[in-house]
């Protein structure tokens, strides 16, 4: 094969690669730099070997590749050109990090001569996101020698591996900084044609780790953001009590104890007999669940994950772990004294009323969201109140807790919704995290129709401030303008603007109608 590009020969091997290996989603934002990178993955995506998704902006794309490997469990691929671009990628970067997601990140960059001289659109790309990628690869710019092209299949399969966590570690982001010299592309060769030879490292199977626990100790699960099934399993499995918090993937089941974090706060005789805490995912939501855990009294146990982080949040486990065993019979009583302790706590929560409140708006999300549906929940008050009042329900509930950031929430809803086809995907957000992300609901039609609503509970402001210290200490005025950061943005003109459907919502026969919408709808939730 000829090729007038060394540049063309490696990206086109390197992505070939990639698609050999199993990558699916690949996501570019374009530029001059990555040219020859957009060609081979724009003649594998012509050729359905991979799924493309071009994106103008790299902040909002690093969400939305985000969004996809987080429900796909799969690394995407993110492609940019050099400089600023790459900085844009920092904060869902930052967020995979975080909450263990992989991310491949194919950085275009100037070769070696041309940095650090003050050459155009070239700044320092090495180390740009410091610890919060795994692994950060600095490659020459290729030249045409022998051995490229096996040097780019095995950077793919090690970038996959890393970012996956095959070598035990935690999966999240891996860098490749691509350096390209002139001519910078050709049309050969082409991507869809090569059949690169790869060798995908074994995946990683530690040793798993056993604990015998004691059955004696009053026991606890305590189930963060991306805890999953394993968490309902082991709680039913030994008849403790599940705290589940409403993204974990856990909140499910006759053991769930949905009333948790009241109960922790108002019923002391229940919880100071708490002696052990097994932890799943990456617990943030409740201050009195968090308390737990620095709690010298009890024991916390933390539990790997098989795909995302696990997390020891007060450095105290006495183990960490890949399965639980107990030395016997595991007193029933326990449990049922939490069941009886939640229901009459629902019993007193629960005054059925008509107004459209918070809780109101979570329910009926719950209520209409099906197991082909997906949800996702932005930071901020509505997931705090739906930690308080989410039923369990056997559903996909994710949030971007590695950081709880207001940023990229929507990016990251499209990024889930361009995986799963089947049913709906609902974000439900505040309406600064809206408009912090608003500009990725500009969605390119090349990625077909999508089922998606954007809920906004529309509180003209951020509301959850009102609950803290300060709100106390400072008068209306000057606590509205330091915090809240009031908002009258027009949300009909913002849909209108993106070419979404728009639907005003005041009372909760409303609130239904548009849940039940399909198509790409930004449903404004007027709270009051
Ligand atoms: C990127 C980022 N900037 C700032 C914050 C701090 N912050 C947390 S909540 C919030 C306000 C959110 O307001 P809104 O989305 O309207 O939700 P509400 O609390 O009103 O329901 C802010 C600014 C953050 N979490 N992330
Ligand atoms: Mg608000």
């Amino acid at each position: 094969m000829t090729s007038s590009s060394p540049a063309q020969v490696f990206a086109a091997h390197l992505l070939a690669a990639l698609a050999k290996a199993g990558v699916q989603n690949v996501f570019l934002a374009p530029g001059a730099r990555s040219q020859s990178l957009a060609i081979a993955a724009g003649q594998l995506a012509a050729a359905g070997k991979i799924k493309l998704h071009v994106r103008l902006d790299e902040r909002s794309m690093g969400f939305t590749a985000l969004g996809s490997a987080l429900i796909s469990g799969e690394p995407s691929v993110l492609i940019t050109t050099s400089g600023t671009a790459v900085a844009n990628l920092h904060p869902a970067v930052l967020e995979a990090s975080h909450s263990g997601v992989p991310l491949i990140l194919l950085t275009a960059d100037r070769p070696h001569e041309l940095r650090g001289v003050g050459a155009n659109q070239t700044t320092n790309q090495i180390g740009i996101f410091g610890d919060a990628v795994r692994e950060c690869v600095d490659v020459p710019a290729p030249n045409g020698h022998d051995g490229e092209i096996r040097e780019a299949a095995t950077l793919a399969t090690n970038a996959i591996a890393v970012a996956m966590g095959y070598d035990g570690d935690q999966p999240g982001p891996v860098q490749l900084n691509l350096a390209f010299r002139e001519p910078l592309s050709a049309v050969e060769p082409n991507a869809a044609e090569l059949n690169p030879r790869i060798e995908l490292p074994n995946i990683f199977e530690p040793h798993p780790e056993f604990a015998m626990l004691s059955a004696k100790r009053p026991t606890v699960v305590m189930a963060g953001a991306g805890a999953g099934s394993d968490a309902v399993e082991l709680a039913e499995a030994f008849g403790w009590p599940l705290f589940a918090e409403p993204s974990s993937g856990a909140r499910m089941g006759a053991n769930a104890i949905l009333g948790y974090r009241n109960l922790l706060e108002q019923n002391a005789d229940l919880a100071s007999q708490i002696g052990r805490v097994i932890v799943f995912g990456k617990p943030t939501l409740g201050r009195a669940a968090i308390r737990l855990l620095y709690n010298q009294d009890i024991e916390v146990v933390v539990v790997r994950s098989k795909t995302m982080g696990h997390f020891d949040v007060s450095r105290r486990a006495a183990h960490t772990i890949d399965e639980i065993t107990v030395d016997d019979e595991v007193d029933f009583e326990w449990l049922e004294a939490w069941r009886r302790a939640d229901h009459e706590h629902i019993a007193v929560v629960e005054t059925n009323t008509d107004s459209l409140d918070r809780r109101a708006l979570i329910q009926a999300v719950w209520r209409v969201t099906e197991g082909a549906d997906q949800l996702l929940l932005g930071a901020s008050r509505l997931i705090r109140e739906a930690d308080a009042h989410a039923p369990a329900k056997a559903i996909r509930v994710f949030s971007n807790r590695g950081l709880a950031g207001i940023d990229g929430t929507v990016a990251t809803g499209v990024g889930i919704a361009l995986v799963e086809r089947e049913g709906t995907t609902r974000v439900l957000l505040g309406d600064l995290t809206l408009l912090h992300d608003a500009g990725s609901l500009n969605i390119d039609p090349r990625d077909g129709d999508l089922n998606i609503q954007v809920i906004v509970g529309n509180d003209q402001g951020g509301s959850i401030f009102g609950g803290l210290e300060m709100a106390k200490t400072l008068d209306t005025e000057t606590f509205d303008r330091l915090f809240t950061t009031p908002q009258q943005v027009d949300l009909w003109h913002l849909a209108q603007a993106y070419g979404w459907a728009y639907e005003r919502v005041e009372n909760l026969g409303q609130l239904d109608a548009a849940l039940a919408k399909t198509g790409r709808v930004l449903v404004d939730v007027r709270l009051a």
